[in-house]
């Protein structure tokens, strides 16, 4: 199937490059799946990686909470994750001035240098964006930025004013390809759809086919719904990685999102 047949008004408008081959591997995999792969070692990572590579679109990590972390096992991280055909989308929040944010893509985890996408607050302003861009462009690589407009957590923050302002910054931005939605909730994600509209992705965690609460405030809402509302990509962690079969759920996980996907259109 071609993308544009498979995504319609999502393709015809979402110009992000990074948007682009999201929606290009979702294609061939027939699977809007992020795996969240929330494991403690690179060894751990390296093999879920493996293990469900042919049925997820994107790897989504947390690099700063890898134990005894190297530059040499992360690059087998991201060895396995090229190998699958994967995008890497670390999951950092960043949250301060654009200054340290361009700062904080290198450091010691130099995330500039292997993720395609990651995740940005918009709480200190639209410059946080520029900064993270320009980390990307000083070593000649082009990313996406996902805006958090929402959140899966209990109790979060993030009013339906904070989101129309995160909106508004992500839609100035050429560099922000999307924004977070609260994906335990298909009405918050139906929601952020009619205000995006069709030029930006959204993506959501908060999703689950069995649980409707996980730990320590996590909320859960079924990942077909989530799709069929508007979300381009269910982000999905302790489904896939903490069940029995990791493979077999994310073989699951993806006939979901991509049969919702078939019916939206
Ligand atoms: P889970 O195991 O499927 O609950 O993992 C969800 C992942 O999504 C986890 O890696 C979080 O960091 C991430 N997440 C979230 O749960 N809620 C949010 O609002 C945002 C990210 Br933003």
């Amino acid at each position: 199937m071609k993308p544009e047949a498979a995504w319609g008004p999502r393709w015809a408008n979402c110009v992000h490059p990074l948007s682009l081959q999201y929606m290009e591997i979702a294609v061939q995999k027939r699977s809007l799946v992020v795996l969240a792969a929330d494991l403690p070692t690179t060894e751990e990572l390296v093999d879920l990686i493996a293990n469900v590579g042919e049925y997820v679109a994107v790897v989504k990590t947390h690099v700063d909470a890898v134990e005894g972390f190297s530059k040499e096992g992360w690059a087998k991280v991201v060895d396995e994750a090229r190998k699958q055909g994967v995008l890497l989308f670390e999951d950092r929040k960043f949250a301060d001035n654009g200054r340290v944010a361009q700062t904080q893509m290198g450091g010691l985890y130099n995330v500039r240098g292997w993720a395609d996408v990651v995740t940005s607050h918009s709480v200190s302003g639209p410059d946080v964006v520029d900064g993270i861009a320009a980390a990307w462009e000083e070593v000649e690589r082009v990313g996406g930025v996902l805006l958090l407009a929402q959140m899966s957590s209990r109790g979060n923050l993030l009013d339906e004013a904070y989101t129309k302002e995160t909106l508004e910054i992500g839609s100035a931005s050429p560099h922000v390809m999307g924004f977070i939605g609260n994906g335990s909730s298909s009405d918050d994600v139906s929601a952020l759809r009619k205000m995006v509209g069709n030029g930006k992705m959204i993506w959501t965690p908060g999703v689950s086919l069995s649980a409707e609460e996980g730990v320590l405030g996590q909320r859960y809402g079924n990942p077909s719904d989530a799709i069929r509302a508007g979300s381009d990509a269910i982000i999905v962690g302790s489904g896939i990685h903490g069940s029995v079969s990791a493979t077999e759920a994310a073989e699951e996980y993806a006939k979901a999102s991509w049969e919702a996907l078939m019916e939206r259109k």
